[in-house]
């Protein structure tokens, strides 16, 4: 006011403080607007993806596993962890011979599911099917088989576990068993990036309910690009017509419609996985602005078992595994694991407080 050189008396002041006060809720309503016109220009395309791609043939049986594993979870109010964990593949053809895969092999993801079964969490472990799984991955190739000595004596023949492989397979199947018995974990398996999608969106359908109880753990390698099903040819691909062009799309991004509309009270965790250590944390927090959700663990592919960075609004903090501990078989997930549980019971108590206010 000074600065324009006019003078404004008591009156005009209070007069401007009344027009804003009756703008605020307008500027309110525009903001929200805003922000669901954003998602709404983002989800052309997941619609559209998700009304041309049609679900995969046991989805009605995996959507019903994960409303009862849910609904049973949440009469209990315990917290519920969705892990996903393993790549998506990218079929070539209708009838699959080929298709474009990635490197992940599913460490990340079974580690972590075990951790969170340890701290009490419900988990349900969407991985890629073959890919590691939780308590299984420790006795990976031939290292089962190996533990085992067989005794044949006329009919009878016993099968024993060594004694001296005893002390590395009872912890793990005795957490196991008591997983199982506990049903507090349910397996469900995909293998193309749309079978991801579409399981990703009915596991957020059920978790909705948990409100903020529900965390999402989204470590899954899931393939930015794909052939839209129009164009994949329905048998292999021949040779005879030279080499094949093969054009890919763009997969619409989940993350949006998925923090602002499906699970809008839910922990939110994503990952970035780059190769080049310069644009890891820019491109974290980039997600993080875009994405408003709460947490992204980033880290780099050839060391990722042995550091990430935990990137949150607040800061950016490393986790990182000395050299002993990575050869004497530490688990990177624990801390990782241990970092997001605290986050996690803040956020409830936050939400929590929010909703009883
Ligand atoms: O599955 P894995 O243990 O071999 O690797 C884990 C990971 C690198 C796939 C995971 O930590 C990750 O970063 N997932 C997201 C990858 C992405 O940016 O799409």
């Amino acid at each position: 006011i000074w600065c324009a050189n006019i003078k404004l008396n008591h009156s005009t002041l209070k007069l401007i403080h009344l027009l804003f006060c009756s703008l605020r809720p307008c500027v309110r309503r525009y903001r929200v607007v805003r922000r669901l016109r954003a998602v709404v220009t983002m989800s052309g395309s997941w619609e559209e993806f998700f009304a041309t791609h049609l679900p995969p043939t046991d989805f009605e049986d995996n959507r019903s596993l994960l409303k009862e594993f849910c609904d049973r979870h949440d009469r209990q109010s315990h917290r519920i962890v969705l892990v996903t964990s393993g790549g998506t593949t990218v079929p070539l053809e209708h009838n699959t011979v080929r298709f474009v895969d990635n490197f992940s092999a599913g460490k990340r993801g079974a580690a972590s599911a075990e951790y969170f079964l340890e701290q009490g969490y419900a988990v349900i472990f969407m991985h890629r099917l073959k890919s590691l799984e939780p308590f299984t991955r420790h006795f990976s190739g031939q290292k089962l088989l190996d533990m085992l000595e067989m005794q044949e004596q006329s009919n009878n023949t016993t099968i024993r576990v060594k004694q001296d492989s005893v002390f590395a397979l009872a912890p793990v199947l005795s957490r196991y068993q008591a997983a199982h018995a506990a049903g507090a974990i349910l397996h469900v398996a995909f293998t193309t990036v749309s079978d991801y999608f579409w399981l990703l969106r009915a596991a957020c359908e059920v978790l909705a309910k948990s409100g903020p109880r529900a965390l999402l753990y989204l470590a899954a390698a899931v393939s930015d690009f794909y052939i839209p099903k129009d164009s994949i040819p329905t048998h292999k691909i021949q040779s005879d017509s030279g080499p094949p062009v093969i054009h890919l799309h763009l997969v619409p991004k989940l993350l949006a419609p998925l923090v602002n509309l499906w699970v809008p009270n839910a922990y939110v965790v994503s990952f970035k996985l780059e190769t080049d250590e310069n644009l890891l944390i820019p491109k974290a927090r980039a997600a993080l602005e875009k994405y408003k959700h709460k947490m992204v663990i980033a880290n780099i592919l050839q060391n990722r078992h042995q550091r990430v960075v935990v990137v949150t609004r607040e800061a950016n903090q490393e986790v990182l595994l000395t050299r002993e501990e990575l050869l004497a078989g530490v688990d990177i997930e624990a801390p990782i694991v241990d970092e997001i549980v605290r986050h996690h019971t803040d956020h409830i108590a936050e939400r929590g407080a929010a909703g009883s206010r």
